[in-house]
């Protein structure tokens, strides 16, 4: 590799950020990478890595110098096949990125969701009181944050009950083949082809109910928005980016809720602030905590020259709780104003499903301030390691229900 001389400060580091050690707290290492400079060496990847919120910002809108099209994750398409066909919408740039997107974001804009607010918010309500029937303690992993998307999402989307199962586990490996080829990626590999298949017969017009994101997609295909051809692969980013995303999101803010008492009380007597309450954890959680780009040309980042095909791995999780744009990174507060936090991303790629995560939080809170008079912890809490989310796999908690 040719080192340029204005290379020469540039800070290195040997720590593997896709290791169970800090998959399981990444704080700290996040907190080295910010102190270490606006960009740092991943020796182990030859990879530049990204931790401070001006460059992980400047670098997610700057899509000329930081593609996506040849992969958001460690591999290069380049050089390397990837294990799926690439997503139009996350694995693409302009201009083959921008039809796909332009036809989501009607189907997922806030106008469109419009006519699912009454259903879902009445969805909430019916799962609430069935935890809050089911008993005091309760594991808020399967029984809320993984419930509650199940209950409306693949409704939305259309597809058929059967099968759902493996939403979560597809989710679960898609997320981290975007990092390396290590022991979490090859204990899902054997299962990684019959999920990959079951989703991809999932986007077939036939199988799609009439009325959902999923027909509409279809039907944008139909006008010539899309073509034929892209409709299967846009109704799989759906699928792919829609439900573990979502659950991880949720997880966050209950475990945030929880642990912080006194910013539920705050959401109990001002319900209004679900949406900000569900911000705040996307920001303070960042569920997804990291995403790849490849630089274009030999692109300059503050004293750095990163070089044409390097792989450029970007911290939202550590932008996020940058103290150098933030006033108070690491507390959780519903007086915070979270806005411009880069867990949903920026710029064109920036989450298209965003109004559906957020009216599905504003559900979920809803109904829990309106029937949940505490929520605390009640056991041991357990993450669950992914390459690219910050998840939890297990939060004991107790509900008690508002006199
Ligand atoms: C997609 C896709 C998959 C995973 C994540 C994502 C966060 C998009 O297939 O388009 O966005």
């Amino acid at each position: 590799m040719i080192t340029l001389a204005t290379n020469d400060d540039l800070p290195a580091t040997d720590v593997d950020p896709f290791s169970h050690e800090v998959l399981e707290d990444p704080l700290p290492f996040h907190a080295e990478l910010r102190d270490a400079g606006p960009v740092v060496h991943l020796s182990r990847y030859d990879t530049y890595a990204m931790g401070r919120y001006e460059q992980v910002h400047a670098a997610l809108v700057d899509w000329q110098g930081f593609q996506s099209g040849a992969g958001v994750g460690l591999s290069n398409f380049r050089t390397e096949k990837p294990w799926r066909p690439p997503s139009l919408l996350l694995e693409a740039d302009p201009p083959g990125h921008d039809a796909p997107r332009r036809v989501l974001s009607a189907i997922l804009g806030p106008r469109a969701l419009r006519r699912l607010r009454e259903r879902w918010f009445a969805a909430a309500e019916t799962l609430v009181d069935a935890v809050l029937a089911s008993g005091p303690e309760i594991d808020a992993v399967p029984a809320l944050a993984e419930a509650f998307p199940l209950t409306v999402f693949p409704d939305a989307v259309g597809i058929p009950a059967e099968g759902r199962e493996n939403l979560l586990p597809y989710g679960d490996f898609l997320f981290n083949a975007f990092g390396p080829h290590n022991d979490l990626v090859a204990e899902a590999t054997p299962d990684a082809a019959r999920l990959g298949a079951w989703v991809n017969d999932q986007c077939a017009r036939a199988v799609l109910t009439a009325d959902g994101f999923g027909a509409q997609i279809w039907a944008a295909a139909d006008r010539g928005d899309i073509t034929p051809d892209q409709a299967p692969l846009v109704v799989r980013s759906l699928l792919s980016a829609g439900v573990d995303t979502t659950v991880h999101g949720l997880a966050a803010v209950l475990h945030a809720l929880a642990t912080h008492p006194d910013q539920w009380q705050r959401l109990r007597s001002a319900p209004h602030l679900a949406r900000v309450a569900f911000d705040e954890a996307v920001r303070w959680g960042a569920p997804v905590q990291t995403f790849f780009r490849t630089a274009t040309s030999d692109i300059r980042v503050a004293d750095t020259v990163i070089p044409d095909g390097k792989k450029i791995l970007m911290f939202l999780a550590a932008a996020n709780r940058d103290p150098r744009h933030w006033p108070e990174p690491d507390v959780f507060d519903l007086g915070h104003d979270p806005s411009g936090h880069v867990g949903f991303g920026m710029g064109i790629h920036q989450c298209v499903g965003q109004h559906v995560a957020r009216l599905e939080a504003e559900a979920l809170l809803t109904a829990l301030a309106a029937r949940v008079g505490t929520i605390e912890i009640s056991g041991p809490t357990r993450r669950h390691h992914n390459n690219t989310l910050r998840a939890w796999g297990s939060l004991p908690m107790r509900l008690t229900a508002a006199r």
